[in-house]
């Protein structure tokens, strides 16, 4: 039988649970989640092979108004995240402090929708976090603005937290599959390489361990990641990675009272590396200063978040 393959991009606003969604699809933590906005600041690939069909999701930041050159990347990415594919899936929280007004679409949202037009893609509305709803006309009313707007291909209302309608999303997916070959070898997951997956995780715990604006202006870069020999038998993963942050007095934060953060910060990381990789893990941190990066686009290159071209 002829390989087959389908594109399709994971689009919407911040924090509606785009990356959830894709770890639930892969069963796999491929993208990091957490509860801030702009969790996700580049494209990432998932890829899922089953049978002759390979699945290509592309995740991508959350739309919003760019405030730095960072967010303008991260504007970028999704656009870059939207060629060549053969379906789009916009994403649209259901829960309850999420409240959908016709009349308070914002502007990234709408212009999204255009592009469907403009450029002609088939889209699909999922409508997620169902979990947390009570009252299930909000789905209908949500589905009544949204078609006004587009023509969606299908509506899946689902949780990418319990899993409930994801398969039914993954078969609508699956309707806009061509022959083509694999464009991935048919193991992998993703295409962000070991070293960004180690650096994201380590993100995703500063996300999760500290408030507000912090998490916001930090970037991780890997220094060392090698296996070492322990004569044991048993290899060892030994990671060196720096935490850049905007202040220095961000810097005192991250540390913690005695160590305390950037210790809590840093065992969460190594448990989540150790089984990422299945290995045991050494996890060193530092953190270093580095003012304005979210707007020095060099900076931006050399932590790997521009928008890569072709
Ligand atoms: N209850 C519930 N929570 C969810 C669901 N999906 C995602 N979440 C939560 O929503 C928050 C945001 O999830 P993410 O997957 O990081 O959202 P995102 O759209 O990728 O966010 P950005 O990368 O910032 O654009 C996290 O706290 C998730 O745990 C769901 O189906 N139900
Ligand atoms: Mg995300």
């Amino acid at each position: 039988m002829a390989q087959k393959a389908v594109f399709a991009a994971i689009v919407g606003r911040s924090n509606v649970g785009k990356s959830s969604l894709l770890n639930k699809i892969l069963k796999q933590k491929v993208a990091i989640v957490s509860s801030k906005p702009q969790t996700t600041r580049t494209r990432i690939m998932g890829i899922l092979t089953r049978g002759e069909t390979q699945f290509v999701f592309i995740d991508t930041p959350g739309l919003h108004k760019p405030k730095n050159a960072l967010g303008e990347s991260m504007m970028k990415a999704v656009k870059e995240g939207m060629t060549d594919i053969d379906v789009a899936v916009l994403v649209i929280d259901a829960a309850p402090h999420f409240t959908v007004d016709e009349n308070n679409i914002p502007s990234a949202e709408t212009e999204l929708i255009e592009r469907f037009k403009t450029a002609g893609i088939p889209a699909i509305l999922v409508i997620n976090k169902i979990d947390l709803l009570k009252d299930k006309e909000e789905i209908l009313k949500i589905i009544n603005i949204y078609s006004k707007m587009y023509d969606f291909d299908a509506v899946v209302p689902l949780s990418a937290k319990n899993g409930s309608g994801v398969d039914i999303l993954v078969a609508e997916i699956e309707k806009h599959e061509k022959e083509s070959p694999h464009f991935f070898p048919d193991d992998e997951t993703t295409d962000q390489s070991e070293k960004v997956m180690v650096a994201e995780i380590i993100r995703e715990k500063l996300l999760r361990c500290l408030s507000k604006e912090i998490p916001h202006g930090i970037a991780v870069d890997i220094e060392k990641f090698y296996e070492r020999d322990t004569g044991k038998g048993e290899p060892i993963l030994e990671v060196e990675a720096v935490i850049y942050c905007e202040k220095s007095s961000h810097k005192g934060i991250i540390i913690g009272k005695g160590g305390a953060t950037l210790k809590k910060i840093g065992s969460h990381a190594r448990e989540d590396i150790e089984k990422f990789f299945g290995i045991r893990a050494d996890l060193k941190l530092w953190i270093k200063v580095k003012e304005g990066w979210r707007n020095n686009r060099g900076m931006i290159h050399t932590f790997g978040l521009d928008v890569k071209e072709g």
